[in-house]
Order: structure tokens, then C-alpha cells, then sequence
């Protein structure tokens, strides 16, 4: 059967946890085909970001061009956009398309990846485009007042919140996982949103399968011992045959 086609629009992160390498293996472990759009390198490890390099934008749009020309794509999600330029770019050429924006302002490691421009284009141009956007405590606080849809997730809560305009708040309990390894679960947790709602789930059942992915793989990687920092939550597909994670 020809799997559903999902779109991340993010960074790389060279130690395999978070951005890309999180998106595309999620997307995968969900049965779901994932294309990519990169919009910025990050030289980066499990104790710090050493470098973030934003790609230019002629390159993102070259990379939106080829996949939304000749993919079927269902669903998008965003996470590092890293410029003014990428976050405009990529509001003009999403359209109708489910989107999930994951407002990646910062790592958790502490280094910021946006200025108050790139946070000011976000609330201009992308967030009144969303589906759903999945702001971390300090990203919600730096976005301030959302009229869409908005996931608060917090990976010491056992809670995650959705809200939408004009609508009581939903809570949905999941399991907390205690781990030092949780390099990537935003955007593993986004990821997993965004190829439930590509295989056709609504909004409400894919916030809740996408907390229960995000536990597995973080009890998964729990005991790995990767990297001086925090290590990587598991890419490891949770059915791999004779696998051991
Ligand atoms: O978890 C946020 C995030 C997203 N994208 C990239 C990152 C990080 C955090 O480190 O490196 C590329």
C-alpha cells in the first residue's frame, strides 16, 4: 500500500537527535513516507549547539518547489525555520495544507534560535496558518495570546493540554518518562502529530497516539548511555524485528 507523504520544513541537528533526523525516522516508525526541506545546519552534539547556519532561501525554496511540484504531501510541519526569510517563505507556500508548527525558538541545551524579528514574522505570518502549534512553556511565553489551535506539552507533566478558540481545553493524561535522554522529543512528539493526522486522524486522537509514541521512545532510549549531555531520545522503530532498544 502506497504509505501517506508528510513534509518537515526544520534544521538538521549533526547529533541525530532532534530536527530532521527525529522527523524523518518518526515519520517512518508511523508508516508514513517523510520529504524534507531544510532550512538550516546546526553543528550540534548532546551538550550544546556549536553552530547554527540558516540555509538561503532561494536553496528552501528550491528543496519546497521539488517536493510539493511531484509529492501528494498530506501533512507539514514546521520546526527550526531559523530566519525572517524562511519563516515568510514557508507561510507562502504551505496553503491549505494541515500544518503543525513547532515554534522552535530555542534547544534545550539553551542556545536561542530565534531573534525577536524571526518571532514577530512567526506571529505575522505563520502561526494564524496553523493546525496546531505544539510551543514548549518558554515558547508559549515568548508567542504570547495564539487564536488556533495549541498543544502544551511539558515533558514533566503527565498532562498535555490542548486548546482551541472558542472551546473547552482538553487534557490528555499520558505516561511521564523519567530520563535524562530526551534530546528531540519536541520534535519527536511533532513529528508523530503531524503523521497521525497524515494517515487521516483528527487532531484530538493524534495529540494522544503522538504523547504515547513519544513515551515509548522515551522509555526506549532511557538506559543508553550517548554523549556527555542530554542523549538522544530512541529514532529506533519500536517494531524493528530483532531489534533491542
Ligand atoms: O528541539 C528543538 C530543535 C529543533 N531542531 C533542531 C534542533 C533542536 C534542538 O536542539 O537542534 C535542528
Amino acid at each position: 500500500m502506497t504509505p501517506p507523504v508528510a513534509l518537515t520544513i526544520a534544521g538538521s541537528d549533526s547529533g541525530g537527535g532532534a530536527g530532521i533526523a527525529a522527523d524523518l525516522t518518526t515519520f517512518a516508525a508511523l508508516g508514513v513516507h517523510g520529504t524534507c526541506v531544510i532550512a538550516a545546519v546546526t553543528a550540534q552534539d548532546t551538550t550544546a549547539v556549536h553552530q547554527i547556519q540558516p540555509l538561503p532561501e532561494a536553496v528552501i525554496a528550491a528543496q519546497l518547489d521539488a517536493v510539493l511540484g511531484d509529492f501528494p504531501v498530506a501533512a507539514v510541519k514546521t520546526g527550526l525555520l531559523g530566519s525572517v526569510a524562511a519563516v515568510e517563505l514557508v507561510a507562502q507556500r504551505v496553503g491549505a495544507l494541515p500544518l503543525v508548527v513547532d515554534p522552535v525558538l530555542g534547544a534545550t541545551s539553551g542556545a536561542s534560535f530565534a531573534t525577536d524579528a524571526v518571532i514577530d514574522a512567526y506571529r505575522r505570518e505563520l502561526l494564524p496558518r496553523a493546525s496546531v502549534v505544539t510551543p514548549n512553556a518558554d515558547e508559549a511565553a515568548a508567542l504570547g495570546e495564539l487564536n488556533v489551535p495549541v498543544i502544551r506539552t511539558g515533558s514533566a507533566s503527565a498532562v498535555d493540554l490542548l486548546q482551541r478558540p472558542g472551546r473547552e481545553p482538553v487534557e490528555l493524561a499520558h505516561d511521564v518518562v523519567q530520563t535524562g535522554n530526551d534530546h528531540g522529543s519536541g520534535c519527536t512528539y511533532s513529528a508523530a502529530l503531524t503523521a497521525f493526522l497524515a494517515h487521516g486522524h483528527n487532531l484530538e486522537t493524534s495529540a494522544a497516539e503522538a504523547a504515547e509514541f513519544t513515551a515509548t521512545q522515551l522509555r526506549n532510549s532511557s538506559g543508553w548511555r550517548l554523549g556527555a549531555g542530554r542523549g538522544p531520545v530512541s529514532h529506533i522503530s519500536p517494531s524493528t524485528p530483532g531489534v533491542t532498544t
